[in-house]
């Protein structure tokens, strides 16, 4: 039994108290369950480059994270993609997970270049029959299926013609969009354009840190504003199939300044502007931000452009993790410093800030006003211990899931139109550049015999979805 504490109110002050549930004091007191609405999807997220594995099988081109991470130095003990979870193979085992875990939601990416090996053109039909046989199966399983386009892997034949810093991407795009509707939008009714363009965007073209590898800005600015083209052009040819909702997929951190000073708040204003409005306002048709355009060289905007960007879409859906803190920073690289918090961390270094979602969820639907919003991601890794007689016990996990889910129904309260939670991930799996050390699943992933070990958060998680409440 996963549950160690219990949320209720006192009956007579009506103040919220966390404690153990003493049977004894049960008649003073009103147990709080926090419910979600009817329909509300309960779901998990993935993306193929960190599960699929069989990089080079069955006709797949390489995509840019091949290359990365077969590049000597790029990921820590030199792990690749090359296997991960081998979803390729086991998916219908991973299907019937999800499905013993009540979940009705499931998002994952398909690979450009096992579809398109040169990324245009030529259409793998292997790759095709794959996503058939996966798509499938989550709906015989009763889970639908939510498909990201672009979730970094981009066909290294495209990376070769300067990938993303070539306008004319936007064509491959719209036609790589093209033939997902055409071959998979009978079933799929749920798209996602981009996954996290700034992480892209930043991590792959200023940090390096990410495929590609490029630390150049000013090929970050083409880079940035050419993946707001493509979404654009996707949105329409998505929407082509019938019953089709499109959305895309940001990365929102809730920016807090360090003090109520003036600098402060100049100092959140930039980081807002550059880590969060830099593609949420062009989305939402208010073109680039001015704080951001002082940070970074200025995109090649052509006439028509951010009309272009901006085509409505149904959803928005949010990846939140954490939030940044910052103070006044003029003669800092972006004119904001980040200030580290005490507060408990994930070993990705990342404060577990709850709060932060309930505020991002609010301010993005009083700032953009979306029809919807789905949180695309949200999760945590820490150290699990080993399973002990099949059973894997990760509390901090299992906590952060309920101060989350906490969250989500507070910024629901507050007017926010969340209609499903997909947990960030459905098993470990690849982490970038960090390899295989960041486990971030409510399902264990044992690399070395690649089997599966449902963890304590899994079957808590399991117990809110059947529920549609939060105990
Ligand atoms: O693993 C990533 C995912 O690919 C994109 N969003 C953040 C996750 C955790 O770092």
């Amino acid at each position: 039994m996963p549950y160690e504490r219990i949320d209720f109110v006192s009956a007579a002050s009506g103040e919220g108290i966390t404690s153990k549930l003493r049977p004894c004091i049960f008649s003073e007191i009103v147990v709080k369950m926090i419910e979600f609405p009817d329909g509300f999807l309960w779901g998990t997220a993935t993306a193929a480059y960190q599960i699929e594995g069989a990089w080079d099988e069955d006709g797949k081109g390489p995509s840019i994270w091949d290359t990365f991470a077969h590049t000597p130095g790029r990921i820590e003990r030199a792990e690749t993609g090359d296997v991960a979870c081998d979803h390729y193979h086991r998916y219908d085992e991973d299907v019937a997970i999800m499905s013993g875990l009540n979940l009705n939601a499931y998002r994952f990416s398909f690979s450009w270049s096992r579809l398109l090996p040169e990324g245009r053109g030529r259409i793998n039909q292997a790759g095709v029959d794959f996503y058939n046989k996966l798509i499938d199966s989550l709906l015989d399983a009763g889970i639908r299926p939510f498909a990201t386009l672009f979730h970094w892997d981009l066909p290294e034949a495209l990376e070769k013609e300067d990938g993303f810093r070539r306008r004319g991407i936007v064509d491959d795009f719209a036609e790589y969009a093209g033939v997902l509707a055409d071959n998979f939008g009978d079933r799929v009714k749920d798209w996602i354009t981009l996954n996290e363009p700034s992480v892209y965007t930043f991590m792959g073209h200023v940090f390096g840190v990410h495929a590609p590898g490029m630390q150049d800005p000013v090929a970050a600015a083409r880079v940035a504003h050419h993946l707001l083209l493509a979404h654009g052009a996707a949105v329409p040819v998505l929407r082509s199939s019938e019953g089709a909702r499109v959305g895309t997929t940001l990365a929102l951190t809730a920016i807090e300044p360090e003090t109520d000073s003036d600098g402060d708040a100049e100092a959140a204003r930039y980081a807002h502007a550059l880590q969060n409005r830099i593609f949420s306002d062009p989305v939402f048709g208010l073109g680039y931000p001015k704080e951001a355009l002082e940070l970074i060289p200025e995109p090649p905007v052509e006439p028509g452009d951010l009309e272009a960007m901006a085509p409505e879409i149904d959803f928005l859906g949010v990846n939140y993790y954490t939030r940044t803190v910052v103070k006044h920073g003029p003669n800092a690289p972006f004119k904001f410093i980040p200030v580290a918090q005490p507060g408990p961390r994930t070993t990705m270094e990342w404060e577990i800030y709850p709060d932060g979602l309930r505020n991002v969820l609010v301010d993005v639907a009083k700032t953009y006003k979306p029809d919807k919003i789905f949180v695309t991601e949200n999760g945590a890794a820490f150290i699990d211990p080993e399973p002990v007689d099949g059973r894997l016990e990760d509390p901090d996990r299992v906590a952060y899931l309920k101060s989350h889910l906490t969250a989500v129904s507070q910024a629901r309260d507050l007017g926010a139109p969340v209609e499903g939670y997909f947990y960030w991930t459905l098993m470990d799996n690849f982490e970038w550049s960090f390899g295989y050390r960041q486990r971030f699943g409510i399902v264990r992933c044992d690399f070395a015999t690649q089997k599966r070990t449902v963890k304590d958060s899994g079957h808590f998680y399991a117990q809110v979805a059947k529920a549609n409440a939060l105990p």
